[in-house]
């Protein structure tokens, strides 16, 4: 591997690696643009092994999203409806999201992931209620709800600042933060492809309230349409600041940009190759952050799995009902059962890990 290393000229990074030195953005570029793919992903296996030898981390989790009315116009979503009452536009009432949590009793789901539209009507007893209502019916579960976009949103709509809006929210059951909602940080990018919400520093001070607070989050980045590389590590050295200020973040999700049904349809969706460089490069400049997680439904199955020996070491959920990315046109299943999730890791050659949300181990599979 050296000869093969120094042919792409990247020893001098893999030696720094090895002597547990921080990337800079410059040797992040030279890892984005070398040619030779497995060179890169051989220096991320490496650090993912360093850490976390063989296992890979799944959990068991159900995906609602209560509502896709939203105020917002970001460019790459197909599943947002601007106003109730538009073609396609649906608003759960809370007996209809707390079914979704009761029709799976028989299940042993240890996570609920909400994700909403910006609805511009509903009152904030709405989402307190939403969160009461899921740990009444199952006390144990873990509720990793709302996007930092959806705090800021709240905050500005009833009058609240985000700390409180947290402390609310966190009174009523929320356990963690999604990561969604980062796209891309750099403001050039921001402008066009997300420009009526949230922006990078309020997503990234609402995170930084959110470890203050003692909770955990994920952070996300949306890749592969307009953004250059250059704006790839620049969002990925932000989050490395801010972890190394919190260490609140638990994992850093890479998502792939899904053209169907939305503004940016023109745009090719991003190829295997770029998606397995991407985790990759993450994994290498992000060493404050434990976990790289290839987001199965968003990168497709077969990639999330050759992406375990490029960086990744955890692969979400079993995800029932996603919706975000069936509207943009994923052609991965809604849902895989636990059975199916270790049985693509155990063929990877990886080790399946049942974890819950906080990294606890709840199963090994030998
Ligand atoms: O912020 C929306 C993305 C995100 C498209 O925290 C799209 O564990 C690609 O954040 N193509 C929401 N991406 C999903 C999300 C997430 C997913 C998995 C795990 C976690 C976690 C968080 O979905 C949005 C946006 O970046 N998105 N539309 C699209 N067309």
């Amino acid at each position: 591997m050296r000869l093969r290393l120094e042919a792409s000229r990247l020893l001098d990074i893999a030696d720094r690696l090895e002597a547990g030195e921080r990337l800079s953005f410059d040797e992040g570029m030279r890892l984005f643009e070398a040619p030779d793919l497995l060179a890169v992903g051989w220096l991320a296996n490496r650090e993912r092994e360093r850490r976390h030898a063989d296992q890979t981390f799944f959990n068991q989790n159900i995906r609602i999203e209560a509502t896709n009315v939203c105020v917002a116009s970001c460019l790459f979503c197909a599943f947002a409806r601007l106003k109730p009452g538009d073609p396609g536009a649906y608003t759960m009432s809370l007996e209809e999201a707390w079914d979704k949590v009761r029709d799976r009793e028989d299940q042993a789901l240890t996570e609920v992931h909400v994700v909403n539209g910006l609805h511009p009507d509903l009152p904030f007893s709405y989402y307190v209620e939403l969160l009461q209502g899921f740990k009444r019916i199952r006390p144990n579960v873990h509720l990793k709800c709302f996007t930092a976009v959806e705090i800021a949103f709240f905050a500005d709509l009833y009058g609240m600042s985000d700390e409180q809006v947290l402390r609310e929210l966190m009174d009523a059951g929320l356990d963690s933060l999604p990561g969604g909602g980062a796209e891309i940080f750099a403001e050039r990018v921001r402008r066009k492809i997300s420009h009526d919400k949230c922006g990078t520093e309020r997503y990234l001070a609402i995170h930084r309230t959110v470890h203050q607070l003692g909770m955990r989050s994920n952070v996300t980045m949306l890749y592969g349409h307009i953004e250059t590389p250059a704006e790839r590590l620049d969002h990925m050295l932000r989050v490395r600041d801010l972890q190394d200020e919190t260490e609140g973040f638990q994992a850093f999700i890479p998502l792939a940009f899904h053209p169907d049904n939305n503004q940016m349809r023109k745009l090719p969706a991003p190829t295997a190759a770029d998606t397995l460089r991407v985790h990759a490069v993450a994994r290498l400049m992000l060493d404050n952050v434990s976990h790289i997680k290839a987001f199965w439904i968003a990168t497709g199955v077969d990639v999330a799995q050759t992406a375990l020996w490029f960086g990744a070491d955890d692969l979400d959920g079993t995800v029932h009902e996603e919706r975000i990315y069936h509207m943009a046109g994923a052609r991965t299943p809604e849902v895989m059962t636990t059975h199916e999730i270790g049985r693509l890791i155990s063929a990877a050659g990886r080790q399946p890990i049942e974890r819950d949300t906080l990294y606890n181990v709840l199963s090994v599979t030998a």
